[in-house]
């Protein structure tokens, strides 16, 4: 009898009505090791019930009173970490060492981060005196829907849950069903610190069914969704003609600009992990990297080299660099895309094949993949591959570079190399991304949503961080 995990509806933790389980699957294994409610619409009607009877009392607590709940349940998180690291990391095929490092740590910043935010909130007042003064109130909607993917399973679950819960509303929320594990012992916690009853609900099983029930719902008001790019379409058009909110964050095709005066060392060492890290299975890892002509012949080498070092490996030995990728269909999806690549011209100058690590041959990895000479237009350089692939590819100019770099339909996120300010500026300005990291990569400032990060080295070598104001609009 495998292990069963449990909605966490009105508080308890309780079996989907119909009583009906998916299987889960430990990705670097390819054991099934525990079922995962199969939810479909009355478990997202039992749910909505309980948040809208919760609703009153979570608003009306203010926000010292959800804060003080929030904190407790980042405390609690945070003595559990090596706990839910260990879970992370098996649900997902993660490294350990990841999980414990970035996963965990940030789902338990996001919690906090939004508890205390809420206290420090504030709106704007428009004085027109003596006539009238305008203000704005800040009220939660109601009850809010959030889904969210499997590649950072609590990270991204916690981003979504914690500013909604903070602001007043009360949540129906539903991980991936690829990894459900996290979340479920995350509702472990929230009774374990009292959180009320229906402020919080998790709701287990699959996309296209309790994923869309919850979508579908009159009751809910708003969706939070982080996934792939045609779900996040379906829910559009769901959510549009009932006028819910909407926050779709989707696919990437991140292009990664390096030039040739740019500090190597940092940009050698930042590339490799933009590139690989999570197995690529980030949506802001660069995966097209674009080398000024000068430095190409230097970088290719390097690169290739260090990627080589990379350890591909059970995801709980402290060596391993690469894990497994989510799942058997997710490694045919990047395998295809790498013959593919092949296809269209491109030289795989490493990588490029499946692997069975020593302990887990029947688990689902691949190599990391390095890919040269192929056309900025083709497929592999044009379609998202969520995995440790990567193409490099030479420019002449910074004109050219920025049309290799702007040719995708995406536009989530990008990263420069160069010491040059004039550049950056030209260069920031006409990039189409959301995010622009500029000599560093994945710095995050909660305050803001879609940050531009800087970060320069002086003639001293001291360097220092810029988080600049400006936030980019995305294509
Ligand atoms: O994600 P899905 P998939 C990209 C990546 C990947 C592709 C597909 O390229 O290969 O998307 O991945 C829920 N209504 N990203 O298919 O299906 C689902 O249950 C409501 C990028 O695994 O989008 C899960 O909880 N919900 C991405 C969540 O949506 C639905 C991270 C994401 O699953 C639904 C993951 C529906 N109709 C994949 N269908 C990123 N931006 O970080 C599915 N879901």
């Amino acid at each position: 009898m495998k292990f069963e995990i449990k909605n966490y509806i009105a508080g308890e933790l309780i079996a989907p009505i119909a009583s009906q389980y998916l299987d889960n699957f430990a990705p670097a294994t390819g054991e099934l090791y525990s079922l995962v409610p199969d939810s479909e619409a009355q478990d997202v009607a039992l749910a909505v019930e309980s948040a809208q009877r919760a609703f009153p009392a979570w608003r009306d607590l203010g926000a010292e009173g959800r804060s003080a709940y929030m904190l407790r349940l980042a405390d609690v998180l945070e003595r559990d970490i090596e706990k839910f690291a260990l879970a992370e990391s098996k649900d997902s095929g993660k490294p350990l060492s990841l999980a414990r490092t970035m996963d965990i740590p940030r789902a338990i910043q996001n919690i906090r981060f939004f508890a205390t935010a809420i206290l420090h909130a504030h709106t704007e007042t428009h004085d027109a005196s003596p006539a009238m003064l305008n203000y704005t109130l800040r009220q939660p909607i109601g009850v809010v829907g959030c889904i969210s993917p499997w590649n950072l399973p609590l990270y991204l679950f916690t981003w979504k849950i914690a500013p909604a819960l903070a602001s007043g509303n009360c949540v129906i929320a539903k991980p991936s069903e690829l990894t459900p594990m996290t979340a479920y012992l995350l509702a472990e916690l929230c009774q374990e610190i009292g959180l009320p009853a229906g402020v919080l609900n998790i709701l287990h099983g699959l996309g296209g069914k309790v994923g869309e029930a919850i979508v579908s719902h009159p009751g809910i008001k708003a969706i939070s969704f982080t996934g792939g790019t045609a779900t996040g379409s379906v829910i559009a058009r769901h959510a549009a003609p009932v006028f819910k909110k909407l926050s779709l964050e989707l696919g990437g095709k991140n292009p990664v600009l390096i030039f040739a005066d740019c500090e190597y060392d940092t940009m050698l060492a930042t590339t490799v992990r933009s590139s690989f890290t999570n197995q690529g299975q980030i949506c802001l890892c660069g995966s097209r990297i674009l080398v000024e002509r000068s430095l190409y012949e230097r970088f290719r080498q390097d690169f290739v080299q260090e990627v080589q070092k990379l350890t591909v490996g059970n995801p709980l030995h402290e060596s391993t660099r690469l894990g497994a990728v989510i799942s058997a269909g997710h490694q045919q999806k990047i395998l295809g895309y790498i013959a593919l690549a092949q296809e269209e011209g491109g030289k795989i100058l490493t990588g490029g094949k499946a692997v069975k690590p020593e302990g887990c041959e029947n688990g689902w990895f691949v190599e990391p993949t390095v890919i040269e000479g192929l056309p900025y237009d083709c497929r592999t350089n044009q379609e998202e591959i969520f995995g440790p692939v990567v193409t490099i590819q030479p420019f002449d100019t910074e004109e050219e570079a920025l049309k290799y770099a702007n040719s995708v339909r995406y536009g989530l996120a990008s990263v420069l190399w160069t010491q040059n300010l004039s550049r950056t500026q030209r260069i920031t300005q006409a990039i189409e991304s959301g995010i622009v990291w500029v000599n560093c990569w994945l710095m995050r400032d909660l305050r803001t949503p879609w940050p531009l990060a800087l970060r320069f080295k002086t003639s001293s070598k001291e360097s220092y961080p810029l988080i600049l104001s400006k936030t980019f609009c995305g294509k």
